[in-house]
């Protein structure tokens, strides 16, 4: 008997990203909550000596820790229909540049104030608009359903768990993302995601992460 175990935080989308990997795959797996960034467990300081982050995938005592690696290996490890897509080059790529570029953006604009702030709305803005120009192409202008083209994929299961942060940025950026003008495909893309049995149970809710955002916050800067 085969024994998958999670480490993660309930508000980690990096963690969410493997719980939706695991649940498109149907493999079972025992949950382990963390609670960070002062309580980690042992089990987790030893599985992750390196970073000490969640999420770790343990596959019969075998750790495998970053998000992106974990949602390979769990392409290579289970299942017959690949997340995977056909052009993988691509969507690593993008799913690179959510981790890098995108995501720095969007805490950017959780952690400061003023004229830092504004750029970072800024460069937030500009960061989607390359990722609609990515689903554009990826979906075929719009004829396929995902980023992945007609399959739920690789680059859909990293992005999805950052747009529940989105609420969480225009309230502290006290800004409106404007989706229908400027992002349809995204906008199109989000209720569609939302639609599926995966992302539907493993994404926080809105309201949950605008806590979680207004904690961060306020270690940073005093309103
Ligand atoms: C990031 C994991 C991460 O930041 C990945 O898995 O893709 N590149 C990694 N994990 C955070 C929780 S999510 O905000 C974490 O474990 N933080 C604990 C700490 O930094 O002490």
């Amino acid at each position: 008997m085969e024994q998958v175990k999670v480490l993660s935080s309930e508000t980690s989308p990096f963690g969410m990203r493997v719980l939706i990997a695991l649940e498109e795959k149907s493999v079972k797996y025992e949950y382990q909550q963390e609670d960070l960034p002062f309580n980690k467990s042992d089990l987790l300081l030893q599985m992750n000596p390196v970073y000490k982050k969640v999420p770790v995938l343990i596959h019969n005592g075998q750790p495998i820790c970053e998000s992106l690696i974990i949602l390979e290996y769990i392409d290579e490890t289970w299942g017959s229909e690949k997340i995977l897509p056909y052009n993988r080059a691509l969507a690593r790529f993008w799913a690179d540049f959510v981790d890098k570029k995108f995501l720095d953006s969007g805490i950017r604009i959780v952690k400061s104030e003023d004229e830092v702030q504004e750029q970072a709305k800024r460069d937030f803005l500009e960061n989607l608009q390359y990722l609609e120009g990515a689903l554009e192409k990826m979906s075929a202008g719009g004829t396929l359903p995902f980023f992945g083209g007609k399959d739920f994929g690789f680059l859909d299961i990293a992005f999805i768990p950052f747009t529940s942060w989105f609420h969480a940025f225009e309230t502290i950026g006290n800004f409106k993302i404007p989706f229908e003008t400027e992002y349809p495909m995204l906008d199109a893309w989000v209720k569609r995601c939302m639609e599926r049995e995966s992302v539907k149970k493993n994404l926080l809710s809105s309201d949950r992460v605008l806590e979680t955002a207004l904690k961060i916050r306020k270690r940073f800067v005093v309103d």
